[in-house]
């Protein structure tokens, strides 16, 4: 059997040799390796040995196949690369053509402001810390120094998404500001403490070109000893610089807002007229920028801090405004219509 397997595979090798087509080489490769070819018989009668010869047999017949199979597979390769590089040489083929490419998605503008705005912030030292958008009033307001029935809730319109009014924390409610997750913060990290939230919003209102019912805000709040409105001013002058790319100031004017004392509006220099007065800034040479103030005493004590000992500043803007600034968009409300025709441009 050893011999015939010997003599088998050289005469295979022989013929393969001289097969000067692809159509020889597949008959030849039929005749050895195919359903009733001389290997495939061998193989096939390989239940009729004896357990000794099989022993003897089995690992021989196989390699004897692979063997085989490799030279085969060699050859016939070798007939279809010629065959194909006959049939590329009919036709022009220009292989510097860009082959086409599939439609990508890309980042929506909000989603790539807010990262810069982390990126920035992170940069300073700030934990970009996040919160729930389902909010009890507790947090949303009671917390905020914002006690029921005070005429400052109806600064902001809120959806209110359930009827029962909890002991504790009263109903839930879409949260209608990042500021909710100041106290959540100081009462799970305690102080000193350094992070922005950025996040979505809601509020019941009647949409126009620069309101909507959801939008996103920012909200920075920085806890420690010793801490001053100076340290606000430079974080924001440094933090715009770096957004913007050039020089920018920030104004303070009095602001009210119940969970901080005192409050501020914030203002910074006019972007396209630096400051000198241009209609984009009504001729003021400032944009209003956002809210922000030292935080309320009540503020700490509801987040469980030593008001004595630390105290701190709170800001919170609107990014959706922010991006709106930046790119020149004159209605909120193109921001999440979702029309292609609008996104693709950033
Ligand atoms: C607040 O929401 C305060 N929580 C901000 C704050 C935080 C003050 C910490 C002090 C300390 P206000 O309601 O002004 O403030 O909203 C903040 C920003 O959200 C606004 O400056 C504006 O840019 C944006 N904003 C408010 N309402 C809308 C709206 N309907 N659509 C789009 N942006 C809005």
């Amino acid at each position: 059997m050893q011999e015939t397997l010997k003599r088998l595979e050289q005469d295979a090798m022989s013929a393969l040799e001289k097969a000067d087509s692809l159509e020889r080489t597949r008959e030849i490769e039929g005749e050895y390796l195919g359903r009733n070819g001389h290997i495939t018989m061998i193989l096939r009668g390989m239940k009729d040995l004896s357990d000794e010869e099989k022993r003897v047999v089995g690992p021989l017949c196989s390699a004897t196949r692979t063997t085989l199979e490799e030279h085969f597979a060699k050859k016939i390769k070798i007939f279809e690369d010629k065959a194909l590089a006959k049939e590329l040489s009919k036709e022009f083929f220009d292989t510097t053509i860009p082959s086409s490419t599939r439609p990508l998605g890309h980042i929506h503008p909000l989603s790539q402001l807010q990262e810069e705005v982390e990126r920035i912030f992170s940069q300073m030292g700030f934990t970009v810390t996040d919160g729930p958008e389902i909010e009890s009033e507790h947090y949303n307001f009671e917390s905020l120094n914002i006690p029921k029935d005070h005429p400052a809730r109806d600064m902001q319109d809120t959806f209110f998404i359930q009827e029962k009014d909890d002991a504790d924390h009263g109903r839930m409610v879409l949260r209608t500001q990042t500021s909710p997750v100041q106290i959540r913060a100081m009462e799970k990290y305690g102080a000193p403490l350094r992070l922005i939230v950025p996040g979505r919003v809601f509020r019941f209102e009647a949409t126009d070109a620069s309101h909507d019912s959801m939008f996103y805000q920012v909200e920075g709040l920085l806890i420690d000893k010793d801490i001053s409105l100076a340290h606000l001013k430079g974080v924001l002058a440094e933090f715009l610089t770096r957004l913007f790319g050039k020089p920018v100031k920030v104004r303070f004017r009095p602001g009210y807002f119940p969970f901080v004392e005192p409050g501020l509006e914030v203002d910074f220099s006019c972007l396209l007229c630096e400051g000198k007065g241009c209609r984009v800034c009504k001729h003021s040479g400032w944009m209003e920028f956002m809210g922000a103030g030292m935080v309320h005493e009540n503020v700490l004590k509801a987040g469980g801090i030593d008001s004595k000992e630390y105290q701190g500043w709170a800001f919170g803007f609107g990014l959706t405004r922010l991006v709106m600034m930046r790119y020149g968009i004159d209605d909120i409300r193109l921001l999440t219509n979702g029309d292609l025709r609008f996104n693709k441009q950033f």
